[in-house]
């Protein structure tokens, strides 16, 4: 692969639409190719499965299930859109990847992490995040950032605050595990301070690939 790989990940109302674009524009201004992208969706297919997964319903949804189209979507996703971004030497940003399934199917729902690991090993085939941006912040203070959007909260929005805070642990455990690849943001500053934050990691990357 010869572009870079970047994702972004937190739990609710961490700011990480927000950034996006920062960060978008800081490549771009740096000459690079931008591919900006989202999990789950980013494909036709991939949104249809979204709409699935985030639509709250009467019947509830079974863990299997929701893993299954996770990783439905990411095929997808991986297949039309961020490898054949990557062969190009386009830098990919994705609004979420595998790490989440980790934090939010393993720690929040309590699916087996080795499940999740061999659909990870089958549909990644070796595709890894470059740098994974962890925005963390008190799950309280992301609860009152939602709050305050005018949106009604989708499936997992609803869930109780214990479900998110198994889902942040399980996020800084896996940022404890791989401190090279994932890279902590105090998501709790402000909007300015986390784009300060960004910075470096983003030139150290520019600097490798120059390198390579
Ligand atoms: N999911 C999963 O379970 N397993 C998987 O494998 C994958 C996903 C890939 C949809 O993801 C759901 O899919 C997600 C996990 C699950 N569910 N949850 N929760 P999503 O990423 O599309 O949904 P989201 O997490 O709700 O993201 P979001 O709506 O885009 O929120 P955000 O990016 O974290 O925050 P934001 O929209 O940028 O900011 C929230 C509000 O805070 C907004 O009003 C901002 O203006 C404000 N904000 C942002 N930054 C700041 C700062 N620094 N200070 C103060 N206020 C701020």
């Amino acid at each position: 692969m010869n572009g870079k790989f970047i994702s972004i990940e937190g739990i609710e109302g961490a700011g990480k639409s927000t950034q996006l674009q920062f960060i978008a524009d800081f490549l771009r201004s740096k000459g690079k190719q931008v591919v900006v992208t989202r999990e789950p969706g980013g494909t036709t297919v991939g949104e249809q499965i979204r709409n699935i997964l985030l639509e709250p319903a009467e019947q509830p949804m079974s863990e299997d299930t929701e893993l299954l189209l996770m990783f439905a979507a990411r095929a997808e996703h991986l297949q039309q859109v961020v490898k054949p971004a990557l062969q190009r030497g386009d830098w990919v940003l994705s609004d979420r990847f595998v790490d989440a399934t980790f934090a939010y199917q393993g720690g929040g729902r309590g699916v087996c992490e080795r499940r999740i690991a061999a659909l990870a090993d089958w549909t990644l085939q070796g595709c890894h995040t470059d740098i994974t941006f962890l925005f963390d912040l008190p799950v309280a203070l992301g609860q009152l950032r939602v709050d305050q959007r005018p949106q009604q909260r989708d499936r997992f929005e609803q869930e109780q605050q214990a479900f998110f805070e198994r889902v942040r642990q399980c996020y800084l455990a896996r940022a404890q595990a791989e401190p090279g690849r994932i890279k902590l943001i105090d998501a709790s500053q402000t909007v300015e301070a986390i784009q300060y934050q960004l910075q470096q990691p983003l030139e150290q990357l520019l600097s490798n690939e120059s390198n390579d």
